[in-house]
């Protein structure tokens, strides 16, 4: 059977260049490694760009790649200090879902969901979204209550999300321990059956490929020590590799977020937390659902793969920190076996911990600043790479047509000092 791959990811390139490989070439090359196309080239550094993204995770590789297919802006560069989706985008728990609490939230993120869901096609890239569903626990009152006002509001939105009892709970995931007599007895969740999992990694790597095959570079290792201005308007960019002349910089960096706006002296109200993550080995797949408890802070889902990835709460204090911690480790062993107690002899192979800008109301900052040509895309909390694509569609508007798109206005800087909050702190998969 002769199959059909390509050597692009963008759309248009895609249909202009495929390549055609035999089954035999795909299993020999699978086999040995050699002679497949590498995914993005290195460039040296130009002189000149029209936009320069500053953070190669997945909001700044998005923006990119809308830039290029939506826009046909293509003179853009990607500036990386470290390696491509080796921050926040390489250290989530890959949860995708849209079931906010604020209206402009839901509106939102629903977007991002519905990007993912063609993902793969867009980018020919096989970004294994799983839509296996979403729970949110409810242990008291009080979060039922959350919980059915969420299920509310994403239901006017046209979001597929529902309060469902502890009987179905334990039909959607018969290993819960849904027993009354637990120490966090489950009463109900907030069901969301287009939530689910994605390779994030394959996120990453699908929007480089198809951005770089459309233009955009993408420049690794490459810091940025400055930012230029004169009268009030973004001039260029110095780097560890030499100055870019540009009016154009979007701020797409998590953990550094502040540290870049303050290069143009926009201040940023973002505290920055990490939030820590681990995963155990594989074993069979018997969790079929993305399950989360607000009130035990943890949250766990199953790889492809089969290891079980569990998360928590950001870390109760400010730091820059991107390791793992014993008390982590001890606090979210007693949490989940709380909930599913046939888990206690697996073993856990790793931990780590990604930067979490968390703003004072949970939304992220989306826009422009008052520096002209000086664009935000930050303050993601635990919240952004599910995000990635809606952001990353909407900033390349924003640069294109200079225009605020509607989806992002609420999320703009200025709502902080006109005291427009978004509040979306009770959506949080668990209390932070
Ligand atoms: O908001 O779904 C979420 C989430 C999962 C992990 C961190 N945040």
């Amino acid at each position: 059977m002769a199959q059909t791959a390509t050597t692009t990811g963008g759309r248009a390139r895609t249909r202009g260049r495929a390549a055609r490989y035999s089954a035999f070439d795909i299993v020999r090359r699978g086999v040995t490694h050699s002679e497949w196309p590498r995914s993005f080239n290195e460039h040296e550094l130009r002189t000149t760009y029209d936009v320069v993204i500053v953070g190669a995770g997945v909001h700044g590789l998005a923006c990119a790649y809308y830039l290029a297919v939506n826009h046909g802006i293509t003179n853009v560069a990607v500036l990386e200090k470290s390696y491509m989706g080796g921050g926040g985008s390489g250290r989530n728990t890959a949860i995708i879902r849209s079931n906010y609490l604020t209206p402009e939230g839901v509106r939102f993120y629903d977007r991002s969901v519905k990007l993912y869901e063609k993902l793969s096609v867009d980018l020919n890239y096989n970004v294994m979204f799983s839509q296996r569903g979403h729970l949110t626990l409810a242990h008291n009152d009080a979060s039922l209550r959350t919980m059915n006002w969420r299920a509310e509001v994403n239901k006017l939105q046209g979001i597929d999300s529902s309060v469902i009892d502890a009987k179905e709970v334990g039909r959607i995931v018969p290993y819960l321990d849904v027993s009354a007599d637990t120490r966090y007895p489950i009463l109900g969740a907030l069901y969301h059956p287009p939530g689910g999992i994605i390779r994030h990694d394959a996120v990453n790597w699908g929007y480089a490929r198809a951005a770089t095959h459309l233009g955009v570079e993408i420049h690794q290792q490459t810091e940025v020590l400055g930012i230029e201005t004169a009268g009030g308007k973004v001039t260029g960019v110095r780097t560890s590799r030499g100055n870019i002349s540009t009016s154009m910089v979007i701020n797409c960096t998590a953990g550094w977020a502040s540290t870049i706006s303050d290069m143009v002296d926009v201040k940023m109200p973002l505290v920055t937390h990490p939030l820590q993550a681990a995963v155990t080995e594989p074993v069979k797949v018997f969790l079929s659902a993305v399950i989360v408890s607000g009130s035990l802070h943890v949250y766990v889902s199953q790889t492809d793969r089969g290891e079980l990835v569990f998360g928590a709460s950001v870390d109760p204090y400010p730091s820059y920190s991107m390791r793992g911690s014993l008390e982590f480790t001890e606090g979210l062993a007693a949490h989940i076996l709380e909930l599913i107690p046939s888990i206690s002899s697996l073993k856990l192979l790793r931990q780590w911990a990604g930067l979490c800008d968390m703003t004072p109301d949970y939304s992220p900052i989306m826009g422009v600043t008052p520096v002209e040509g000086f664009l935000v895309d930050v303050g993601w909390g635990t919240y952004g790479f599910k995000a990635g694509p809606v952001a990353g569609e909407q900033m390349a508007q924003l640069i294109a047509t200079g225009r605020t798109p509607d989806l992002i206005a609420a999320f703009d800087l200025a709502r902080f000092a006109d005291g427009r909050l978004v509040g979306e702190k009770g959506a949080a998969s668990v209390g932070h």
